[in-house]
């Protein structure tokens, strides 16, 4: 799935993008699904579905409910459909390419953006959360519809997987690095639909609002080597959404 220029790249930038990771007829199920989801939410458990701040403060009231959904959490783990995803050979591919044979689901979810009421995920390395001990973690970030700087794409910084982790401070969403990078380091991701981004784990990324009427969701998925420590605890100890039989 990854040519060694993609995997060298990766290698040395912290990224690669892979053109036509799902196709149209997946993305269509991707999209009534998460309808499906967010129209009967008492289907699932309440730790899947993350709301906009500005509709649970009252602030804005969506015309329909999946219109003020930030993220669906744990997809992997609570969803067959996008379980899917995760085993498919080509996903298990760009992992295994990257990470060696032995790897499992780390963390799964939706990433929203609604228009109108979504606002900026600040800069972050994903690893601060983790804290994946050597950091062998990789992110797939699938655009579900057109994604572009108006409607909130993935901008990260070429190269920043390669020191470590950075000072991060706040909470919750907003946790997130102390110091925001130049503007000159800064690389927007605007993708087509299907396209991933492939990133390293402590690579910096952001998304700013999204300022158009137009949705702009994502997978994200993100994989691991299988002996990895976890803040102080094993990945066994910590448990995955989904394991794969490395042999
Ligand atoms: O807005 C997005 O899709 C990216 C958000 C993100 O990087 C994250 O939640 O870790």
């Amino acid at each position: 799935m990854l040519s060694e220029t993609q995997v060298q790249q990766f290698t040395d930038q912290g990224f690669a993008l892979v053109n036509g990771l799902i196709s149209a007829d997946d993305i269509e199920a991707v999209c009534s699904e998460i309808s499906r989801i967010c129209e009967s939410p008492q289907d699932f458990p309440a730790e899947v579905i993350q709301h906009e701040p500005q509709v649970l403060q009252g602030e804005f009231k969506p015309e329909r409910l999946e219109l003020g959904v930030r993220k669906l959490f744990k997809i992997v783990k609570h969803n067959d459909f996008f379980r899917g995803f995760a085993a498919r050979a080509e996903w298990l591919d760009v992992a295994r390419a990257l990470l060696g044979p032995d790897v499992y689901v780390l963390q799964s979810m939706l990433m929203m953006k609604p228009p109108e009421c979504s606002g900026t995920k600040v800069w972050h390395q994903d690893n601060a959360y983790f804290r994946i001990s050597p950091p062998k973690v990789v992110g797939l970030w699938v655009a579900c519809d057109e994604a572009t700087v108006e409607n909130g794409c993935m901008h990260i910084v070429p190269g920043s997987h390669r020191n470590g982790i950075a000072p991060h401070s706040g909470d919750g969403d907003n946790y997130g690095m102390t110091d925001a990078p130049n503007d000159n380091e800064v690389l927007a991701v605007p993708l087509q639909p299907g396209d991933a981004l492939i990133f390293h784990g402590e690579l910096f990324h952001f998304t700013p609002p999204n300022q158009t009427s137009q949705r702009r969701r994502a997978l994200q998925y993100h994989y691991a080597a299988c002996g990895c420590e976890i803040g102080g605890q094993t990945w066994l100890d910590v448990g995955s959404e989904l394991d794969f039989d490395g042999s």
